[in-house]
C-alpha cells in the first residue's frame, strides 16, 4: 500500500521529509480525535494511581505546576508558556524521532522535541518511538526543575561537541541512566526522576518494587562504561544523591573522561562491580527467564 501524507494524521509516513530543517511541525492539537484524547487519559490515570510514594517530589511537583490533566493530550502552546516562566523551556512538536544534532540543537537552545502523536490503544505498553505520552507526561514535569533544565540544555551542547569527538555512545549512556531511567534517593527511600521509567506502568513496579535488578550508585565513569538495553527493562538502575548532582556534572570536562573510559573495558547491562556502591543487589531473575525462554 502506498502511504502518502495526510493532512489529518500525526507523525511523518516511512521517508516522508520534514518540512522545516530544524524538524518542528505543527502539533495540530485540534486534530486529535476523541478515540486518541481517550488513550491518553487511560494513559494518564493507570500512571498517576501508581506514581505517589514512586516518583520523587520534583516531578509531582511538575506536573502539578503545568496545564496538564487527564481529560485531553496538552497543547504544547499552554505547556510552553508556564515553562517559559519557570526555567526558560518551551515544548516544540517533532512527528517522532530526530537526527541527533537535530535533537542536540533543540536541547542545546532549551527546546524540547516532542512527539506529536500517540501510541494506538493496542501499543500501551510497549512502543519503540516517543509519542506524546512519553515526551509530555515523562519529560515535561521534570522540566520545571532548575536543576534538569540546565542538565539537559547541557547535553545538548555536550552532545554536539561529543560528536565532534567521536564519543557519542559515551554521553548518551549518561543521558540514558539519568534522564530516562534514573532512581534518586529521598527521604531514606528511592524515588524515580526518569522519564521513560515514569511514562510506564511496568517499569515504574518493575525499577523499585521487584528483586530483579540492581540498584548502584551513579558515578560518570561507571555509566559511560555501560551498555543498556533498549527494548526491554533495564537490569541495572543507577542512583543519585539528588537531582543537584546532576547538575554538577554540568561544570566538568567531558574530554579527559571519554578519554579514559575509552581504554576501560565496557560493562553488560547487568554487571556488579568490586567497587560499586550497591543499593540493591539484583537477583537478575528476570532477565534470566527471558533469555533462557
Ligand atoms: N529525537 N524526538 C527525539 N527524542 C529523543 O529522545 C531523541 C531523538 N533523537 C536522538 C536521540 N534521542 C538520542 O539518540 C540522543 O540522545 C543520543
Ligand atoms: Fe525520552
Amino acid at each position: 500500500m502506498k502511504t502518502t501524507a495526510a493532512a489529518d494524521k500525526h507523525g511523518l509516513a516511512a521517508g516522508e521529509r520534514p518540512a522545516s530543517a530544524d524538524w518542528t511541525i505543527d502539533q495540530g492539537w485540534a486534530r486529535y480525535t476523541p478515540a486518541e484524547h481517550a488513550t491518553w487519559q487511560t494513559l494518564f490515570e493507570r500512571q498517576t494511581r501508581l506514581l505517589p510514594g514512586r516518583a520523587c517530589d520534583e516531578f509531582v511537583q511538575g506536573m502539578q505546576d503545568l496545564p496538564i490533566g487527564a481529560e485531553r493530550i496538552p497543547d504544547f502552546r499552554a505547556l510552553s508558556d508556564v515553562l517559559l516562566q519557570r526555567t526558560g523551556w518551551q515544548v516544540v512538536a517533532v512527528p517522532g524521532l530526530v537526527p541527533d544534532e537535530v535533537f542536540f540543537e533543540h536541547l542545546a537552545n532549551r527546546r524540547f522535541p516532542a512527539g506529536n502523536f500517540i501510541r494506538r490503544p493496542e501499543q500501551l505498553d510497549y512502543l519503540e518511538e516517543p509519542d506524546v505520552f512519553h515526551d509530555v507526561f515523562g519529560h515535561v514535569p521534570m522540566l520545571m526543575n532548575p536543576a534538569i533544565a540546565d542538565f539537559i540544555q547541557a547535553y545538548g551542547q555536550g552532545g554536539l561537541r561529543a560528536q565532534r569527538l567521536g564519543h557519542l555512545q559515551h554521553l548518551a549512556r549518561l543521558y540514558w541512566y539519568t534522564i530516562e531511567f534514573g532512581l534518586l534517593q529521598q527521604r531514606g527511600e528511592l524515588r524515580l526522576y526518569g522519564a521513560g521509567i515514569a511514562s510506564s506502568y511496568a517499569e515504574t513496579r518493575f525499577c523499585l518494587d521487584e528483586a530483579s535488578p540492581n540498584r548502584i550508585g551513579l558515578t560518570l565513569e561507571r555509566v559511560m562504561r555501560t551498555r543498556y538495553r533498549i527494548d526491554d527493562f533495564q537490569e541495572t538502575y543507577f542512583v543519585v544523591r539528588d537531582l543537584d548532582a546532576l547538575l554538577e556534572f554540568t561544570r566538568i570536562d567531558f574530554a579527559p573522561l571519554y578519554e579514559r573510559v575509552q581504554q576501560l573495558p565496557e560493562l553488560q547491562p547487568g554487571d556488579v562491580l568490586a567497587d560499586d556502591v550497591v543499593f540493591t543487589r539484583g537477583s537478575g531473575r528476570y532477565h534470566a527467564l527471558k533469555s533462557a525462554s
